[in-house]
């Protein structure tokens, strides 16, 4: 038993697969609207997901961890909480919580170090309690193991700005680029806030997103918490930035998968030439449409799991990034995985590498520009 993974693709030997128990179309709160008046959830209302969906989504779970564990990699589950219960601080009350599938979203590992997320959304703010029993277990049987919670969030009032989803959802796209481009989003800068599936782990390189999760402060926190990495702060040209991992997708040392509608900066592609990395642009989703009451994208579809620097794991309808991989020269086991997309994401969004071999490597050896 070792907790240790430094990039997204070395070779996986243990993960973490979420489930989809109890999730929650979540009680209002101030950084997150939530408005599906067609599948049966119009703005103010919340409950559980239908309980045909979680069969459905837990029937992929499981059979995503067999697929995993027939390949010789150790799948853990998480202890779903009841999400459905109201929860609070001293500072706020909030009627629901979340759910437990979307693991990366909470938790990250950065060499032999796991690190808790902050959250920035109140219903998440006590989803760390569902992965609690496995992390007492890692560091039970790992002595090496460092356990690391960043700042417990307070999430009052003043970390969030008053009226922006109406306000933001008034613009134009182009303007609300721009905004997300200054980095002008729901989030203030009164505490650090960041989501872990922000996070893209290239060795010495973590390139971290700033979104409607993740603030400046929250950049800043990693930055300093991590002193032998470079923590680079970027943005992507999207008017609904959450969570880098259907957007900036490292595959393997020298090549992104990059999603072209969201325009990385041209420092960052700078950075990466001058470093011999290729950026590619990923295969456009076969999905017409979003996931149903879900916050993300058709992009799921670049979400995926990579096994090894030579095996991806790809949702098994996305036949055009399946080829395209193929082409790039990877073994593709294409996983059936839609029913789960409602319930927080993909491939990537559901799993939390908790073992890949492999050390602390530095990719980007020459510098260029902030980077
Ligand atoms: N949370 C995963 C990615 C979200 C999206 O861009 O579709």
């Amino acid at each position: 038993m070792k907790v240790g993974s430094w990039n997204e693709w070395d070779p996986l030997r243990h993960v973490v697969v979420g489930r989809a128990d109890g999730t929650m179309v979540q009680a209002p709160e101030p950084a997150v609207v939530r408005d599906w008046p067609e599948h049966g959830f119009p703005r103010g209302t919340y409950g559980p997901l239908p309980e045909e969906m979680t069969a459905a989504a837990n029937e992929q779970l499981d059979s995503f961890a067999r697929v995993l564990e027939a390949r010789g990699i150790r799948v853990d589950r998480p202890r779903p909480l009841d999400f459905g219960r109201p929860v609070a601080t001293p500072e706020w009350t909030q009627r629901s919580m979340f759910g437990a599938m979307p693991v990366r979203d909470v938790l990250v590992v950065i060499g032999n170090e796991l690190l808790e997320a902050t959250m920035s959304f109140r219903s998440r703010w006590f989803e760390y309690l569902a992965h609690r029993p496995l992390i007492e277990d890692y560091f039970r049987a790992d002595p090496d193991m460092r356990w690391e919670a960043a700042p417990k969030p307070r999430l009052t009032g003043a970390s969030y700005r008053p009226g922006f989803w109406e306000e933001f959802g008034a613009l134009p796209a182009g303007e609300q680029i721009a905004r997300v481009r200054a980095g002008d989003l729901v989030l203030t800068e009164a505490e650090p806030l960041f989501d872990a599936a922000d996070i893209a782990r290239c060795g010495k390189d973590l390139f971290v997103q700033r979104s409607l999760a993740t603030n400046a402060a929250g950049i800043r926190w990693l930055r300093h918490h991590l002193p032998e990495h470079r923590v680079h702060g970027v943005t992507f040209g999207t008017t609904h930035p959450l969570h880098i991992d259907a957007t900036w997708v490292p595959l393997r040392p020298g090549l992104v998968l990059h999603c072209a509608e969201r325009p990385a900066e041209e420092e960052l592609l700078r950075y990466l030439a001058v470093n011999d990395w290729q950026v590619v642009p990923a295969a456009a989703p076969g999905r017409r449409e979003p996931p149903p009451l879900s916050a993300c994208s058709r992009w799921l579809s670049m979400n995926l799991l990579v096994l090894d620097p030579r095996t991806v794991c790809v949702e098994a309808s996305e036949t055009a990034q399946m080829e395209q991989l193929d082409r790039l020269g990877f073994e593709v086991v294409p996983v059936p995985f839609w029913d789960v997309a409602p319930f927080g994401g993909g491939l990537h969004c559901a799993t939390l590498d908790v073992h890949r071999e492999g050390v602390l490597e530095d990719y980007f050896p020459r510098r260029s520009g902030r980077f």
